[in-house]
C-alpha cells in the first residue's frame, strides 16, 4: 500500500477490529448487501428520477464497469465537484467499486481551490456538472487541465461539450480489482484546518464506522432523509447522511439546494423524515414557516452542526418545525459529537453532545498540551477509530495537526459537563466559520495581497446575527478600494465566493503581536462596535 497517507498503528487496528467497530468490509459491500436485502425499497430520489435499491445498485455496477473502460484504475484519485443528485449517488459508488479514490469537492469552490487540491491529489479524471447555480463547469475544467497535467478524463453529468457524458459510462461487464476494506474509500476537504487545502485520507473501515456510530439518530428503513446541505461534506455524507440512509434500507431525496423553496415541497411530497442543516439554515427554515404553507409534520428530526448554534434559536426551531433535533460537532478529519435523541432539553438545547463510539478518546488540554481541570476550558485533542492519523500527502501539515502519538488537534475549545457532554466555547486556529462555510484566514490573505495596490491585508471574523461570522479584512492600502472591486478581484482570481469580504476597514498598518503575528484580537476588538460601513 502506498504511504499517502498515515495508517493506523497496527496494535490500534487490530484493537478496533476485535471491538467491532471496524468490521473489514467496503461502503461498496455494505451498500449491495443493502441492496440485495431490499431490492425494491426506493432508494434516491431526485428531480422525475426515482431510483430503488436493485436499480441504484446495478448502476452503479455499470458506471464502474464504464469507468474502468475508461482508463479509471484502482488507487487513481478522481475529483467530484457534483450537486445533489443521481449522479453524485453513482459515481460515488462507482469510484469505490473500481477502487479509485473520489476526491469530493462542494460545488461552490473554484479554480484557486480545486488547482491547489488537484496539485495534492494529481487526479486522473474530474467529474463536474455542466451547469450549477450560474456557473459552467466546463469552462472551469477547461483551465484546470491546463493548470493540473494529470487529467487524462473530464466527465460530464448533463451536456458535455467536448467531454465525455455519464450517461454514455453505464456498460457491460469488465474485469474489475478487489478492494481492500483498509484502503482509502474517498478523500474530503478539511474545512477546520489553518493554511492551505487540505484532503483527510479516510479508509472504508475508518469511514464505514461513521453511518454505524450515528445510530443515535435512531434511523431505520422506514426512514427519508433529504440531503439539503452540499453532499460533498462529511456532515450530510455520513454523519449519517446519504450514506447512513443506503446501508439501512431507507431512502434519499436529493434537494438541488437547502433553501425553503427547494426543500419545503420536496418534504411535503416524500413525506421526509429527518435532514441535516448548518445553523443559519435552520433559522432560515424557521423564519420560511411563517409563510411557506408546505406540510412539515413528516419531520421528526433536523441535526444541526458545523458552527455554533445558539440556544434561543435551537428552541425556536424545534418549536416551529415541531420535530426533535440533534446538535452534532464534528469535523471532515473525524470525530462527532451528537446529543442523543432521549437527553433533556436543556442538553440539547445547549451542548455538542457526546461521541457516539467507546473508543474515542477526547481531550482538553491547556497551551502545554496537559489536561485542564474537570470542567475547564481546553483545546480538544481527539483519536479514535474513524478520525484519521494525517491528511494525505501532506507530512509538514500533518505533523503540526496531529501529535506524535497521533491525536488530532481540533484547535476547538471545549468544556465536559459532569454528564460528558461537550460545550464548544470558541476556536485557537484562525479560520473564519461562515454559516458552516470554512475561511482559513491567511489563505484569503495571501489571496488580497496578490492585489495590485494592497499591501497587506488581514481577516478577522465579525459576529453576525445571521451566520454566527462574516468576513472582515483589514487592509493597507493605496487608496480606499470597494466592497465590489475587492470581490470582483477575488472572482477574477477564482476564489469560491464564500470567501468574499462582507466588509473592508482600512488601517495603515497591521498591529502585530510581540513574536510578530498579525494580532488578530486587537483587530477584532476594533469592530467589536457597529458596522462602520465600506
Ligand atoms: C463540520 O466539518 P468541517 O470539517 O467543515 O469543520 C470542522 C470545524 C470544527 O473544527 C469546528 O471548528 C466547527 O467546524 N464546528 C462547530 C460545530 N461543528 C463543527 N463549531 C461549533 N459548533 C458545532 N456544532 O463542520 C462537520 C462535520 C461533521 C459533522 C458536523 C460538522
Amino acid at each position: 500500500m502506498g504511504r499517502d497517507w498515515t495508517p493506523y498503528p497496527e496494535s490500534t487496528a487490530a484493537d478496533y477490529r476485535r471491538a467491532g467497530h471496524w468490521q473489514g468490509r467496503t461502503l461498496g459491500e455494505r451498500f449491495r448487501e443493502c441492496a440485495r436485502r431490499y431490492p425494491d425499497a426506493l432508494a434516491v430520489v431526485a428531480g422525475a428520477a426515482r431510483l430503488t435499491y436493485a436499480e441504484l445498485d446495478n448502476r452503479c455496477d455499470r458506471l464502474a464497469n464504464g469507468l474502468v473502460a475508461l482508463g479509471v484504475t484502482a488507487r487513481d484519485r478522481v475529483v467530484v465537484q457534483l450537486p445533489n443528485g443521481v449522479e453524485f449517488v453513482e459515481v460515488l459508488f462507482a469510484l469505490m467499486r473500481v477502487g479509485a479514490t473520489p476526491v469530493l469537492v462542494m460545488p461552490a469552490y473554484r479554480r484557486q481551490e480545486l488547482r491547489a487540491l488537484m496539485q495534492i491529489a494529481e487526479p486522473a479524471a474530474y467529474v463536474v456538472p455542466d451547469h450549477y447555480g450560474g456557473f459552467d463547469f466546463r469552462t472551469q475544467a477547461r483551465e484546470l487541465c491546463v493548470d493540473v497535467g494529470t487529467v487524462r478524463h473530464v466527465v460530464v453529468a448533463g451536456e458535455p461539450a467536448e467531454f465525455t457524458p455519464v450517461r454514455e459510462l453505464y456498460h457491460g461487464p469488465e474485469p474489475r480489482p478487489d478492494v481492500d476494506a483498509d484502503d482509502l474509500a474517498l478523500c474530503v476537504m478539511s474545512g477546520g484546518t489553518t493554511g492551505g487545502p487540505k484532503l483527510v485520507p479516510r479508509t472504508h473501515e475508518n469511514y464505514a464506522y461513521l453511518p454505524n456510530a450515528c445510530a443515535a439518530a435512531g434511523l431505520d428503513r422506514d426512514d427519508i432523509y433529504l440531503a439539503a446541505l452540499p453532499l460533498a461534506h462529511n456532515f450530510p455524507l455520513a454523519c449519517p447522511g446519504l450514506l447512513g440512509t443506503l446501508t439501512s434500507g431507507g431512502t434519499a431525496v436529493m434537494s438541488p439546494t437547502s433553501s425553503p423553496d427547494d426543500a419545503f415541497p420536496l418534504i411535503e411530497r416524500a413525506r421526509v423524515t429527518w435532514t441535516t442543516l448548518v445553523p443559519s439554515v435552520v433559522e432560515f427554515w424557521t423564519e420560511a414557516t411563517r409563510w411557506h404553507r408546505s406540510d412539515l409534520s413528516s419531520l421528526r428530526l433536523v441535526q444541526v452542526g458545523g458552527s455554533v448554534f445558539r440556544p434561543e434559536s435551537a428552541r425556536r426551531a424545534t418549536q416551529r418545525l415541531d420535530c426533535g433535533l440533534q446538535q452534532v460537532y464534528g469535523m471532515a478529519e473525524g470525530l462527532l459529537t451528537m446529543t442523543a435523541l432521549d437527553d433533556p432539553d436543556d442538553l440539547v438545547l445547549t451542548t455538542q453532545g457526546r461521541p457516539p463510539c467507546p473508543a474515542d478518546e477526547v481531550r482538553l488540554v491547556d497551551p502545554d498540551g496537559v489536561d485542564v481541570e474537570a470542567g475547564g476550558v481546553g483545546e480538544l485533542w481527539t483519536r479514535g477509530p474513524y478520525t484519521v492519523r494525517g491528511y494525505f500527502r501532506a507530512p509538514e501539515s500533518s505533523a503540526g495537526s496531529f501529535t506524535p502519538d497521533g491525536l488530532y488537534r481540533t484547535g476547538d475549545l471545549a468544556r465536559r459537563l459532569p454528564s460528558g457532554h461537550l460545550v464548544i466555547e470558541g476556536r485557537l486556529k484562525d479560520v473564519i466559520n461562515r454559516g458552516g462555510d470554512k475561511i482559513p484566514c491567511a489563505e484569503l490573505e495571501g489571496h488580497l495581497v496578490a492585489h495590485p495596490a494592497i499591501s497587506a491585508a488581514a481577516a478577522v471574523p465579525v459576529p453576525d446575527s445571521e451566520l454566527g461570522e462574516r468576513v472582515c479584512v483589514f487592509l493597507v492600502c493605496e487608496r480606499p478600494r470597494s466592497l465590489r472591486e475587492i470581490r470582483a478581484f477575488l472572482q477574477a482570481r477564482g476564489v469560491a465566493s464564500f470567501k468574499f469580504p462582507d466588509r473592508i476597514e482600512y488601517v495603515d498598518r497591521l498591529p502585530l503581536t510581540k513574536i510578530g503575528k498579525i494580532d488578530r484580537k486587537a483587530l477584532m476588538a476594533r469592530i467589536a462596535g457597529p458596522a462602520a460601513g465600506s
